[in-house]
C-alpha cells in the first residue's frame, strides 16, 4: 500500500482533462503537461500545475521520455497517468518510471511486452484456455513454410506482423497462387513500420463483429470483467460508434467470454485496466485477437452501463487496494458513445481550424468527454478526435433515441465535424436493428 498524493497526467486533450477530473475529485493532485501546441488549452488550468514538455511534434514532447520524466520529479510526482496512445504502451518509459522511484499507473513491462507480440500473445491464450483464431500457431519461416501452413488452415487466411495490431500489415489471401507476393509485401511492410519482419497466420473470418472485454485487475490476483462492449462500427479501423453491451450476443456467450477474458488475465498475471478484443463470426463463435494494456477511448460505455470510475480504480489499485467482489459490480442498461472527430463527414478527411461556436448538448444520461469549446482552435498534428458523446437509456433503443436527441442540439461551426455522420448512423435502419459488422462502413455509401 502506498497512498498516490500527485499524479503526472502524460497526455493531452479528452483524455487528459477525463484524468484530471477524477483525481481532483479523489482529493489528489493533478500536474498537467502540454506541448507549445496545447499551450493555452483551458483543461491545463484545471490541474494543480501545468509544465511545458515541449514542441508540438509528439516526438519532441508526448513521447519525450526525459522531458516528461523531468516534469514528474520537479513537480513532485508520485505517479504517471499515460492514458491512450504516446507512451501508454511503451515498455522502456515504464521501467524508466520504476527507477526513478514513479508509480506507473498501468501494467509491468514484462506482461506489456508480451502482449505486444500478438503471435506469443496468442500461444499464451492457448495456454490460458482462450479460443484463438486457427492459424500458424507461431510466426512463418519461409514460403515453403506459409504455403505447408495456409494448406492446413485452409484458404481465405490471412497474413499479420506480430508487432502490428490494429489492422496495419494485414494481407488477406484467397488461394495460394497469391501466398508469396502477399507474404513478401506483409514482412517488408512489417519491416519498414515494426522493425519487426515476423508474420503469423490465421484462418480468415469474414465480416466478423469486433468485440472486446473490459477488465480490471489488483496486486493481489483479484480480477473483474466489467462487461464487454461492440466496436464493430469502425472506418479504415478506426472505430467510430461503441457500445456496451453487445446485443448481438446470447447471455450464455456473454457469460464464456467474459470468463475467457478473466481467465486469462488471471494466467498472465496481470495489473491495471486491459481489453481483451475479440473476433465474433456468424455462429457467435468467439476468437481471442489481441489485448491491450491500456484503458482504451471506448472505456466509458462500460463506466455508464457499471456505474464505475475505471481510472479511479486504476489508481486505487495501483496504490496497492483490492479490488471489490466481482458481484458487487452490476451491469444495467445500453450506453453508446460516438467518436466526435474534427473530420469531414463523408471523406473523413482531418478539417483542424477554429471553432467558431460550440454548443452542446445536455440532460439526462448525456455526458461529453472532451477538452474542446469555442475558440479552442484543432491542432492539426494530434489525432482528430475533440470529443465523444456518451449516452446512457434503458435499452439500445432508448439510448439510440437519447443520441439522436442528443446529436441534433450539439452545433459546433467553424470546422467539420462526424456529427452529421453519427445522426445519419443513428437514423440507420441496419444500425438501429443491429445488422452490421466491421466492413459495413465499406460498402456504406451515406
Ligand atoms: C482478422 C479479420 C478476419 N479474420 N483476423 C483488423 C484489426 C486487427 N487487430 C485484426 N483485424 C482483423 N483480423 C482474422 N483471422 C478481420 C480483421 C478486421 C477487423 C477486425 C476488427 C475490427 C475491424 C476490422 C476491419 C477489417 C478487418
Amino acid at each position: 500500500m502506498r497512498e498516490i498524493k500527485r499524479i503526472l497526467v502524460a497526455n493531452r486533450g479528452e483524455i487528459a482533462l477525463r484524468a484530471i477530473r477524477t483525481i481532483k475529485e479523489m482529493g489528489k493532485e493533478a500536474v498537467a503537461v502540454y506541448s507549445k501546441a496545447d499551450k493555452g488549452s483551458e483543461y491545463l488550468k484545471l490541474a494543480d500545475a501545468s509544465i511545458c514538455i515541449g514542441d508540438g511534434p509528439s516526438n519532441k514532447s508526448y513521447l519525450n521520455i526525459p522531458a516528461i520524466i523531468s516534469a514528474a520529479e520537479i513537480s513532485h510526482c508520485d505517479a504517471i497517468f499515460p492514458g491512450y496512445g504516446f507512451l501508454s504502451e511503451n515498455q522502456h518509459f515504464v521501467e524508466i518510471c520504476t527507477h526513478h522511484n514513479i508509480k506507473f499507473i498501468g501494467p509491468t513491462p514484462e506482461v506489456m511486452v508480451l502482449m505486444s507480440d500478438k503471435s506469443k500473445a496468442k500461444d499464451v491464450m492457448v495456454a490460458a484456455g482462450v479460443p484463438v483464431v486457427p492459424g500458424s500457431d507461431g510466426a512463418i519461416s519461409d514460403i515453403a513454410d506459409a504455403k505447408k501452413r495456409a494448406a492446413e488452415v485452409g484458404y481465405p487466411v490471412i497474413l499479420k506482423a506480430a508487432q502490428g495490431g490494429g489492422g496495419r500489415g494485414m494481407r488477406v489471401v484467397e488461394e495460394e497462387s497469391y501466398l508469396e507476393n502477399a507474404f513478401l509485401a506483409a514482412e517488408s511492410e512489417a519491416i519498414t513500420a515494426f522493425g519487426d519482419g515476423t508474420i503469423y497466420m490465421e484462418k480468415f473470418i469474414k465480416n466478423p463483429r469486433h468485440i472486446e472485454v473490459q477488465v480490471m485487475a489488483d496486486a493481489h490476483g483479484n480480477v473483474l470483467h466489467i462487461g464487454e462492449r461492440d466496436c464493430s462500427m469502425q472506418r479504415r479501423h478506426q472505430k467510430l460508434i461503441e457500445e456496451s453491451p453487445a446485443v448481438i450476443l446470447t447471455q450464455e456467450v456473454r457469460e464464456r467470454l467474459w470468463d475467457s477474458a478473466v481467465r486469462a488475465t488471471k494466467f498472465i498475471k496481470y495489473e491495471g485496466a486491459g481489453t481483451f478484443e475479440y473476433l465474433l463470426d456468424a455462429n457467435l463463435d468467439f476468437y481471442f485477437m489481441e489485448m491491450n494494456t491500456r484503458l482504451q477511448v471506448e472505456h466509458t460505455v462500460s463506466e455508464m452501463v457499471s456505474d464505475l470510475d475505471l481510472i479511479k480504480m486504476m489508481i486505487e489499485v495501483a496504490e496497492g487496494k483490492e479490488l471489490p467482489a466481482q458481484d458487487t459490480i452490476t451491469l444495467k442498461g445500453h450506453s453508446i458513445e460516438c467518436r466526435i472527430t474534427a473530420e469531414d463527414p463523408i471523406k473523413f478527411l482531418p478539417c483542424p481550424g477554429k471553432i467558431i461556436s460550440w454548443i452542446a448538448p445536455g440532460g439526462k444520461d448525456v455526458r461529453i468527454d472532451s477538452h474542446a469549446h469555442a475558440g479552442y482552435v484543432v491542432p492539426m498534428i494530434y489525432d482528430s478526435m475533440i470529443g465523444k458523446l456518451i449516452v446512457y437509456g434503458k435499452t439500445r433503443e432508448e439510448a439510440i433515441a437519447r443520441m439522436h436527441r442528443a446529436l441534433s442540439e450539439f452545433t459546433i461551426t467553424g470546422i467539420k465535424t462526424t456529427i452529421p455522420f453519427h445522426l445519419k448512423m443513428m437514423e440507420n435502419e441496419d444500425f438501429k436493428s443491429n445488422n452490421f459488422n466491421t466492413k459495413y462502413l465499406e460498402k456504406y455509401n451515406g
